[in-house]
């Protein structure tokens, strides 16, 4: 751009175009390093589990990527501003511009390959290597983690979250755990209106919406608390769909499932059976 403002060929604009290009790697060089040594390890969703670290992956990457084009246009114009400033006085207006094949070659090839490649790089991480990154897939997933899995169903209705265990009677939970290391199938599903189950450190997002199996992989990596939350206005009382869940050891998972089982075993009984989805009656709400 600065070779626009200038006489074509003039040895000044070679030296202002070195110049730009100076101040603009080293402020690329610069922030790429602070994004991926100094923001990146504090970037969320953090490290819980396999998904959530893919997805911190991938804002670092992302992040990293958007600075030499930030910084490509911010030291073009603030370049071009204090540079070629008209002083007082001699405000009139510049030579026309009357295109540029070079820059215009320039500009259309590198914004197509920064936009292909990302939409490829995104595609492999949800099909391969990330498996869904966390995200509900659908009653039919396409990517979907190899090994055995755990099966909770998550169902959400105004204004809470419960969880069912098809593999252990299907008993129904007013709290979410899951044994660390293994992967966990969330079949994500709503009685009433739709929701947005977020499991915020466990990186995982998946609609839960009346009538549909939406289904989402996560393996978390260590034992610990993570937070629930409702991620879609959901009516009056959205903001108490919150929850803690737990990830525990395999042992504490099989001790805390028995326990379950066996507290919950008369309200168990009085359950619908097990479903992807169901159809309660409609709840008369007013009038
Ligand atoms: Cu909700």
């Amino acid at each position: 751009m600065a070779s626009e403002a200038l006489p074509s060929g003039a040895p000044a604009e070679r030296v202002h175009g070195r110049r730009l290009l100076v101040i603009w790697a080293a402020l690329t060089i610069i922030s790429v390093l602070l994004i991926v040594f100094v923001a990146g390890p504090h970037m969320p969703p953090g490290n819980f589990s396999k998904e959530a670290r893919d997805q911190r992956h991938i804002n670092i990457l992302l992040a990293a990527l958007a600075m030499p084009v930030l910084f490509g246009v911010w030291t073009c114009l603030l370049y071009i501003f204090s540079t070629f400033r008209q002083g007082e006085g001699e405000l009139q207006d510049g030579p026309p511009v009357r295109g540029h094949a070079r820059l215009q070659v320039v500009w259309v090839v590198a914004t197509a390959v920064i936009v292909l490649a990302l939409g490829a790089f995104g595609t492999e991480e949800l099909l391969g290597s990330a498996k869904g990154a966390g995200g509900g897939q659908g009653p039919d997933p396409l990517a979907v983690p190899a090994g055995q899995k755990v099966q909770v169903q998550v169902i959400g209705q105004q204004w809470a979250w419960t969880f069912r265990y098809p593999a252990y009677g299907g008993v129904e939970t007013s709290q979410l755990a899951l044994p660390e290391g293994q992967t966990t199938e969330l079949h994500v599903t709503s009685l009433d209106v739709s929701h947005s189950f977020w499991a915020i450190q466990l990186g995982v997002k998946a609609d839960a919406i009346p009538g549909s199996d939406n289904v989402a992989f996560v393996t978390p990596r260590h034992t610990g608390s993570f937070e629930i939350r409702c991620a879609e206005l959901c009516g009056l009382w959205h903001g108490h769909m919150h929850n803690t869940g737990v990830v525990m050891t395999a042992a504490g998972f099989a001790a805390w499932i028995r326990q379950q089982q066996a507290v919950n075993a008369p309200a168990t009984k009085t359950l619908p059976p097990y479903s992807t989805h169901y159809f309660p009656d409609p709840i008369r709400r007013a009038g």
